[in-house]
């Protein structure tokens, strides 16, 4: 795209999904580290999500995490929402943290138990109907550690009932988006481990059904970008999880470790017409911040995705189009570089400019004192965390 009007108009409308649970405190399974003025409930994390959006102009949506953010008055939270200035984005489903689950959730042998994961999933589509969520995330850890544990087949089958039987509870304007991951907690197999194993239960479930992209669960080396063009031509993307790997399922800031990649994921993005509404990608971030603060971090995911976004959109198409055309490896090649080595952080000055917003949101967040206040103000309680 080379008119920068429509480069600027289709950047104020991107809309970047943030997850409550990258407000709380996170950590790895060596060590939470808590921080002060950590959320504690989720009417604190939709402040803090508030704050994201407030300096960024693009964040307006707020992924919730069942149970982690149950609360007693869904419609209520909602007003708390609509208050702030926010919407309820996705509901993510949580059926790993159960000792029941201990061998699987909707892929467990035990009739019983799959029943308690497939009533959790269903009380989720209860929570989207009181919110106005259009979105359930379904992420299954079900897997097996040990060759012979279970028959791969046999928890196939029970996936594909229990996600049926969810599909069916949809309304009109919900969808299921399910999500696969290569391994853990599981390590031998997992039930939904591939973007293969997602698409082909999406295609049998029907038009509602469509798979997330957590760009940091895949295996080293796989080309995130090819899978994204394809879901995108199939009709099947329909969010991303974004955040950063470097070695596993690292959930670390979007575009830290590699910004490349996420330049290429987004260029098959524009390419293939995803950032048009028609096509319902969803844009969220999954991700936690263990080490650093938490809302300056989501502030700079946010725009590390806008960067990546703006130069996918600068690529000069009709260049690309004819190098391609003529077999030119190398020009081809140049026009993609190009837009990638330009620096669009003074575009997207621009565009924040333009909405009335601070030219630099993360400058403009630190200066603003909310760090201190809530430092100050969120004392007592209980800080939100995994679990809570
Ligand atoms: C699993 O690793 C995952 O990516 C799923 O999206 C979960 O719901 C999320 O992380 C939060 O822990
Ligand atoms: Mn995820």
């Amino acid at each position: 795209m080379s008119d920068v009007s429509a480069v600027k108009a289709a950047l104020k409308s991107q809309v970047i999904e943030t997850p409550s649970w990258g407000y709380g405190n996170s950590g790895t399974r060596f060590k939470v580290f808590a921080q002060a003025g950590v959320p504690r409930d989720p009417y604190e994390k939709l402040a803090d999500a508030a704050q994201v959006h407030r300096y960024t102009g693009v964040a307006p949506k707020v992924s919730l995490h069942i149970p982690w953010d149950r609360v007693e008055d869904y419609p209520a939270l909602t007003r708390h929402a609509r208050d702030l200035g926010l919407r309820i984005g996705t509901i993510n489903s949580n059926v790993f943290q159960d000792d029941d689950f201990k061998l699987g959730s909707v892929t467990h042998p035990d009739p019983t138990v799959r029943r308690k994961a497939v009533d959790h999933l269903l009380e989720c589509v209860d929570i989207m109907d009181a919110t106005g969520s259009p979105d359930l995330k379904l992420w299954f850890s079900d897997g097996t550690n040990y060759p012979g544990q279970d028959s791969i087949t046999g928890r196939q089958d029970r996936l594909a009932e229990a996600l049926a039987e969810v599909y069916e509870r949809l309304g009109d304007d919900q969808r299921m988006l399910l999500e696969y991951k290569l391994f853990e907690p599981a390590f031998y197999t997992t039930d939904v481990p591939d973007w293969g194993t997602s698409y082909a239960h999406c295609l049998k479930l029907g038009p509602k059904a469509k798979v997330v992209v957590d760009t940091g669960h895949h295996a080293p080396g796989t080309n995130i970008e090819f899978i994204v063009a394809f879901l995108l031509r199939e009709g099947k993307l329909g969010a991303f999880d974004f955040n950063s790997r470097f070695y596993a399922d690292d959930d670390l800031m979007a575009g830290a470790a590699d910004p490349f990649q996420l330049f290429r994921i987004m260029h098959e993005v524009v390419a293939g017409g995803g950032l048009e509404a028609r096509t319902g990608v969803n844009f969220m971030l999954d991700q936690c911040h263990n080490i650093e603060a938490k809302i300056p971090a989501v502030i700079r995911s946010v725009t590390n995705v806008q960067e990546a976004t703006a130069k996918a959109l600068l690529i000069d198409a009709d260049a690309l189009a004819a190098a391609q055309r003529s077999g030119d490896v190398l020009a081809a090649n140049g026009v993609l570089m190009d837009a990638y080595n330009t620096d669009v952080r003074p575009l997207l000055a621009e565009v924040r400019e333009e909405i009335g917003l601070d030219r630099d949101p993360f400058g403009a967040y630190l200066a603003s004192g909310n760090q201190e206040r809530i430092a100050a103000d969120r004392v007592g309680g209980e800080q939100a965390g995994w679990g809570a």
